[in-house]
């Protein structure tokens, strides 16, 4: 049968999310969080239904893998559309190093849902896919749209309002991101194992709850009316508590290397001498500035300088994900 492509662009949380709510299975983030959206890294994911498999087969780079959550969702939607009728072989390729701390399982579960939502034409509504990706993984449902995206905690026990919501798109404010490789292999701590282990014995996560989710507002009002500044103090607030809370944990969570730290140190000296740019970090080594426009490549220079960083990728923001 015909292969059907879609893409979706990696993204980065500005206010971060770092845990669930409820117990059930549905993936539902204890507080919302606020992203952009990237365009030069990206996941292309190719579906293709094929009535004599016995069972779904999915490939990341070119090689098979039994990777349990994407053929579970997979399963879980095809119970609730007819229309999947068969098994499908599922190809999915990443432009930058996966389980690097680059947020592939969001621009993944993206890709995925809206290749499946081609491939077997079920015309979901994009919220409707949002919630489909969010059960594959909590970031996943911000990279379904484009430019910067408020990712909705919700109060529903279903996830209904667990959504995500745009709040300008990709060319309203064209900010411009850094990303530092200081590690290429796998990091040793995967996002959905450091956060339970943060709920579950860090004396500090109650007061990250608490605290992150009063300053959304106040991060969507920067946003809208692009005060960097303001935006700045706010996204480096929201990193620096989130891995707090981590390191909190016991035994604790520590994604960062000696070259992250640095990268902070640089970000911050540049933004001293005048440049607009600011940090954030997740669930890895990697270190993100995110710059003004026209600020990125001095941003860049300075950032390959730095000891132990390996290398340096540039994107600008970009638009959702979509079939291609
Ligand atoms: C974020 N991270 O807001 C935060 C900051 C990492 C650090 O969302 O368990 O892979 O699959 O819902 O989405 C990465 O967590 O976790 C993440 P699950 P996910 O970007």
């Amino acid at each position: 049968m015909t292969p059907t492509r879609a893409r979706a662009g990696a993204n980065i949380a500005l206010i971060k999310y770092w845990g669930k709510r409820g117990a059930g299975d549905l993936n539902l983030p204890a507080t919302g969080s606020i992203s952009i959206t990237l365009n030069e890294l990206e996941t292309v994911t190719t579906v293709t239904p094929d009535t004599a498999l016995s069972g779904d087969v999915f490939s990341l780079n070119g090689a098979l893998i039994e990777d349990a959550r994407v053929l579970r969702l997979v399963s879980r939607m095809r119970a609730a559309y007819p229309a999947m009728a068969s098994y499908c072989r599922i190809e999915s390729v990443n432009s930058f190093p996966t389980a690097a701390g680059l947020a592939s399982s969001a621009s993944g579960f993206a890709a995925l849902v809206l290749a499946l939502d081609a491939a077997f034409e079920l015309q979901a509504p994009t919220d409707e896919l949002a919630r489909w990706a969010r059960i594959g993984s909590g970031s996943a449902a911000r990279s379904l749209l484009g430019g910067f995206c408020r990712m909705h905690r919700g109060q529903a026990q279903d996830g209904h309002d667990a959504i995500p919501e745009q709040l300008l798109d990709h060319t309203a404010w064209p900010l411009e991101v850094v990303v530092a490789i200081t590690q290429t292999q796998a990091k040793g701590t995967s996002s959905r194992k450091g956060m339970t282990h943060t709920m579950a014995t860090s004396p500090y996560y109650s007061a990250w709850v608490r605290h992150n989710e009063q300053v959304l507002d106040e991060a969507e009002k920067a946003i809208v009316s692009r005060d960097f500044d303001r935006l700045s103090e706010l996204s480096e607030a929201s990193a620096l508590q989130m891995h707090a809370s981590a390191l909190a944990a016991e035994p604790a969570v520590l994604y960062w290397n000696g070259s992250s730290v640095e990268c902070l140190h640089a970000i911050r000296e540049l933004r001293q001498s005048g440049h607009g740019v600011f940090f954030t970090m997740d669930a890895g080594p990697q270190v993100k500035a995110v710059c003004l426009p026209g600020h990125g490549e001095s941003v860049a220079t300075r950032l390959q300088q730095v000891p132990g960083v390996q290398s340096v990728v540039s994107s600008a923001l970009g638009p959702g994900g979509c079939r291609i």
